[in-house]
């Protein structure tokens, strides 16, 4: 059973405006797994089936095609929460009960319908989370979407929502659409920036993608240039993400990405956590591995956020 460490209360009292329900899940969600009482999180999420499609996610290890297989893999693994969609977590909750923190995602988008400007659908509700037993929502936002408002404005009212029944919300900031050149979409200012968003948007947990050495916008550039931002490490990168985020007094985890080898995983991993990183969400790179692998790779992810780089 975990307890309340030094670190854990200093992160809870960034959020002093918040009710003890959301500090509560927070909590929850710090003392879990094998990372638990650090402040460290590696977290599983499996809504790439709902994303990019099943073949594309699961026939690279065909037992991933089952919802109960990522439960177990989550709880294995010793990861602090598993992330997914309605139906997956729908289909196995009941027999997982109390053994994982969950994160239901609110919304979704697939790859099969061809819209203008990128904006997922909103597929499940605060109340599904709670009769579940979640202890947060996921939201996904497309900064640089010309679709921003049917995003932006409902997130402000899901999160006011969780927030009266205790829950956190856990925001997903993957800048794309019309706004940005596709280079831009992982470009250092543009993804502090999306997480910036997160959290005036109300984010108490953000998730982005980890930044690459390209400036995107003309302004920022000059701005990065004046003062001496330094962006050529992922550390570096990433210590300007944390920083963009409230000075560092909000959780943000990095994602891993397509499958790519082990080594070149626990790279980035070691960059995040160096740059002051909370921690990993790592979907493709877990499940799409066979389940002793994937069991490896995420025990060695959860050493490297123990040790700290
Ligand atoms: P991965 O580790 O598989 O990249 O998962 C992280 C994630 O945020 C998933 O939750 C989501 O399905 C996926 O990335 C979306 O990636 P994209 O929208 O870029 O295809």
């Amino acid at each position: 059973m975990a307890v309340a460490t030094d670190r854990v209360k200093h992160i809870l009292s960034w959020y002093s405006g918040e009710n003890v329900g959301v500090k509560t899940n927070l909590a929850r969600l710090m003392n879990h797994g094998a990372l638990a009482g650090t402040g460290k999180f590696v977290i599983l999420p499996v809504d790439q089936g709902f994303e990019h499609g099943p073949a594309r996610s699961f026939a690279p290890n065909p037992p991933a095609y089952d919802p109960d297989y990522h439960f177990q893999l989550a709880i294995d693994s010793g990861c602090n929460a598993y992330a997914a969609p309605l139906g997956f977590l729908e289909a196995a909750a009941d027999k997982f009960a109390g053994q994982v923190p969950m994160i239901l995602k609110l919304n979704n988008s697939d790859t099969l319908a061809k819209i203008a400007e990128p904006v997922s659908a909103v597929t499940a509700s605060v109340k599904d989370a709670v009769r579940l037993g979640c202890v947060a929502i996921g939201y996904t936002i497309y900064p640089g979407s010309g679709a921003r408002n049917q995003m932006y404005e409902p997130l402000r009212d899901l999160v006011r929502e969780a927030r009266d029944v205790g829950l956190p919300t856990v925001v997903w900031a993957y800048p794309r659409g019309g706004g940005l050149s596709k280079d831009g979409e992982l470009a250092v200012d543009v993804v502090a920036y999306s997480a910036h968003l997160s959290c005036e948007l109300g984010a108490h947990v953000v998730k982005v993608k980890p930044p690459s050495d390209f400036i995107e916008q003309a302004e920022a550039k000059k701005v990065f240039e004046k003062c001496g931002i330094p962006t050529k490490t992922l550390a570096d990168r990433v210590r300007h993400v944390i920083q963009s985020s409230f000075n560092g007094k909000r959780i943000v985890l990095f994602s891993g990405g397509e499958t790519k080898t082990t080594d070149a995983l626990l790279e980035d991993v070691r960059g995040i956590a160096a740059g002051g990183g909370f921690g990993s969400i790592v979907g493709r790179n877990s499940f799409q591995r066979p389940r002793a692998e994937a069991l490896k790779l995420l025990g060695d992810i959860i050493d490297v956020y123990r040790k700290g780089s």
